[in-house]
């Protein structure tokens, strides 16, 4: 007997196979019902199952640096692989964790590592899916999936459509034949089994909204649009303080509010290569990015000096730096090789525009070369600082500075707009704020205060793009804001029905887009 008949039979003789008749969670009544959570009381076959499935891999020549098991059934077939294969296993939470890092993928990676997805078993792969963007919101490549059964219901294909190849072990209509040739089942169980197949063809109901340039497949923006989604803060503290211990402990107070820290490190008076890593682990902890507001102004070859040699070796631990386009385009060139040199994805923000009254920068003529130059380094500048929406590509993020939602300026030339000002004025994605959190009494009840200010106005404003993009005769919003604790935005009348509509970022490198899923309550 060959070694897939086996298999099928073993399962079938620990009951994995279930016959007869079954209301499934979505209702339908089913012929046939696969439960292979059973395998894990039973060595032999858990073993034997992970076996053919190692084949597959070694068949297949995917090159992959993980392994990420679909919880829960496929995290013990999961482990045995890495094992075997001496691979880092990597794991999805179900929940993200409301406490500590609030991270939903457990184990080391780094961005762009290739990571395959293990499942038990696939019915319109969902499951896969999920997973797979979690992986891919993270900056790791995900394009194959391994499962041990393909119910053979229309998975493949909605996994093809996001671009990720299926290799099964067993598809159902194997099983089926398998067990009608060893008299295990009769011929009209299987026919009967077949036919519920086919009539059960499910495809994921997705609407999707493709925008071409949604350019987020470099690992530092997408960890930025990450942050700032999960902790549900685009709020930026600027740490104008001048001791580094200050801020490394108000950075362990403030850091879960923030998505970003913005210090200059040459207004601290005890820097030390010792305590800027220390803050770095503070902001990897807390999940905020490192912005060093230097605002580079000088020519290239000076500029990467400045930028990793030094006192203070700024690209070894500055995710983001300022930068001015004053001397021309060579500067972004000259950090941008620069930052080559450095392990981890780094990135910077042009200055565009300035708060301060009598800025120079407040010239068309030097924004719209701002903006040429960001387009010409797109890999590496994510976004700019700026007091307005400098273009309709919502590939840069735009980051603005002199906000406080109760002065109107300082005695030095400083100017501040409000945070709804700032973002629904302006367009802010990033709302930059120093003195009005660092001169508060309580400093951490006010950034507080202020990350849901920022938040819930840049949510609405996606909300409401999110209703023009949706606002075609065949749909209509019919019920609002209620739903924003969630990852679930809203509920549209569409196409005569009622549904769930999720927005999401699709990270696949090779075909990044922005889609609004929609699902059936
Ligand atoms: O909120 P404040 O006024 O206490 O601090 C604002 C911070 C300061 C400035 O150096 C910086 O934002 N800034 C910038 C940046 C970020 O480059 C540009 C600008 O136009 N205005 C401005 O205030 O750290």
């Amino acid at each position: 007997m060959g070694a897939i008949d086996q298999l099928i039979l073993q399962l079938f003789d620990i009951e994995a196979f279930k016959f007869g008749s079954f209301k499934l969670k979505s209702g339908i009544q089913s012929p046939i019902y696969i439960d292979l959570r059973v395998i894990i009381s039973y060595p032999d076959i858990l073993r034997s199952v992970a076996n053919h499935m190692n084949n597959i891999l070694q068949n297949s020549n995917v090159s992959f640096n993980e392994i990420c098991g679909v919880p829960y059934t496929a995290l013990p077939i999961a482990s045995i692989i890495c094992v075997d294969y001496k691979r880092p296993m990597l794991l999805r939470r179900k929940e993200a964790k409301n406490y500590g890092t609030k991270k939903i993928i457990e184990g080391k990676f780094r961005p762009n590592d290739r990571c395959i997805i293990i499942e038990d078993i696939v019915t319109t792969g969902s499951s896969v899916i999920e997973t797979a963007e979690s992986l891919w919101a993270e900056g790791l490549q995900v394009t194959d999936a391994i499962v041990l059964i393909d119910r053979e219901q229309h998975g493949e294909k909605n996994l093809q459509e996001k671009n990720i190849r299926l290799h099964r072990v067993l598809k159902i209509s194997e099983v089926l034949d398998c067990l009608v040739r060893h008299g295990k089942i009769t011929e009209e169980v299987s026919k009967n089994v077949s036919e519920f197949i086919h009539g059960n063809q499910m495809q994921l109901p997705t609407l999707k909204i493709e925008i071409e340039d949604k350019n987020i497949s470099i690992p530092i923006r997408q960890r930025f649009q990450t942050i700032i989604k999960e902790k549900k803060s685009n709020l930026c503290l600027s740490a104008d303080l001048t001791s580094l211990d200050e801020i490394i402990e108000l950075s362990n107070l403030i850091g879960k509010n923030i998505c970003m820290l913005k210090i200059h490190c040459d207004i601290l008076t005890d820097f030390s290569m010792d305590k800027i890593q220390e803050l770095k682990d503070v902001s990897r902890r807390l999940n905020f990015l490192l912005l060093e507001d230097r605002k580079f102004a000088d020519i290239g070859n000076t500029v990467a000096l400045q930028y990793t040699k030094g006192l203070f070796q700024i690209a070894e631990w500055a995710d983001l730096v300022t930068v001015h386009v004053l001397p021309g385009e060579g500067i972004v060139q000259a950090l941008e090789q620069a930052a080559q040199t450095i392990n981890e994805s780094r990135g910077c923000l042009l200055i565009a525009q300035m708060s301060s009254k009598g800025a120079l920068t407040n010239n068309e003529d030097y924004v719209n070369g701002v903006i040429k130059c960001a387009e010409k380094y797109s890999d590496f500048v994510i976004g700019f600082i700026s007091q307005s929406r400098l273009t309709t590509s919502d590939k840069y993020l735009h980051c603005t500075p002199g906000v406080h939602l109760t002065n109107t300026g300082d005695q030095l030339g400083q100017q501040y707009v409000t945070p709804r000002q700032a973002i629904d004025g302006r367009g802010a994605d990033i709302v930059i704020v120093g003195r009005a959190i660092l001169d508060s009494i309580n400093r951490v009840k006010t950034a507080e205060a202020y990350q849901q200010e920022c938040y819930q106005v840049y949510e609405e404003l996606h909300l409401s793009s999110l209703y023009s993009s949706l606002s075609s005769p065949s749909s209509s919003i019919i019920r609002e804001t209620h739903l924003f604790t969630t990852r679930t935005f809203t509920k549209v009348n569409l196409l005569g029905g009622s549904f769930n509509v999720k927005l999401y970022h699709n990270t696949n490198v090779n075909n990044s887009y922005t889609s609004v899923d929609v699902e059936t309550e």
